[in-house]
Parts: structure tokens; sequence; C-alpha cells
């Protein structure tokens, strides 16, 4: 009797931990993505590289402190994670929440959103950019430098 309650909680000792969790769930890890630059100069992304790992939970804010508009925008990065949500605040308050698979995102001058999501899939993105056209000199921004890469490890 007693070996056979001892061979349960063995039991429950090993298998406990794999039990699965909603990994949208986690406590997220907050990373920003400044979107720089000055009209008819430059346009580019800061930091130009950004990091992540698969199975964790990020809130990416992007954050536009620039004269103009820009994308972020990744094909390939975007099929590479599970977007949880794009969240909009306005003076510090929730004003919406947008669920669905993202692909890409345009933030205004002088304001940021949240991306919520989990990456799934390892890789090295290369075609992360802003196809936002100058409004001095009509190049888009990612001839002008506004490009960057995403790795997910
Ligand atoms: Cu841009």
């Amino acid at each position: 009797m007693k070996y056979s309650i001892r061979i349960i909680i063995y039991f429950f000792l090993i298998f406990l931990p794999l039990k699965s969790e909603d990994l949208t769930r986690q406590l997220p890890i907050e990373k920003t993505v400044f979107l720089k630059g000055i009209t008819g100069i430059e346009h580019y992304f800061d930091p130009k590289v950004l990091y992540f790992n698969t199975g964790k939970l990020y809130k990416l804010i992007i954050k536009n402190i620039s004269d103009s508009k820009h994308y972020f925008s990744s094909n390939s990065f975007s099929k590479a994670i599970f977007t949880r949500k794009i969240q909009i605040n306005f003076n510090q308050n929730k004003l919406a929440e947008i669920k669905g698979i993202i692909n890409e995102v345009e933030v205004w001058p002088g304001q940021e959103i949240e991306w919520w999501f989990v990456p799934i899939k390892t890789g090295e993105f290369n075609d992360l950019k802003c196809d936002v056209e100058d409004a001095k000199n009509k190049i888009k921004h990612s001839k002008m430098g506004m490009i960057g890469k995403i790795i997910i490890e």
C-alpha cells in the first residue's frame, strides 16, 4: 500500500510540470522599437535588429518619435509569430485591442502601439521595412535606410 502511494506521488512530481499552459497569458517581456527620422533627410528603426525567443510573450512597443508616419512591416516575421493582440492606448487608457493575424502596422508621428505576440518559429528575417514615401523627396523610406532585421532564437 505505502509503495503504491509513493508511486502515485512520483508520478505527479514527474508529469505535473509537463502540463501544458497558455503561452499567451505569461507576463510579457517588454521591448521598444523607435521609428525615427526627419522628412527629406533620413528615416530609420532604432534598434535596427530586434531579438526574440520562441515561446515567450512579448509586448513590443512601436513608438514613432519622428515627423512622419511609418510602417513596421515584415511578412516573414508575421508568419513566425502568434499575435495575441495589438493594443492602442490614448492618455494612458486602453483605446482598442485588435486581434487576428497582423502583417503590418502604421504609426503616426508622436503615437505608439503595443504588439503582443508569442514567437513560434526561429529564423532571421531580413524584410523589416517601411515603404512610406518621403513627403519631400518622394523616395520610399526603405530606400533611405528604413530597413531592419528580426532574429528569433
Ligand atoms: Cu517610414
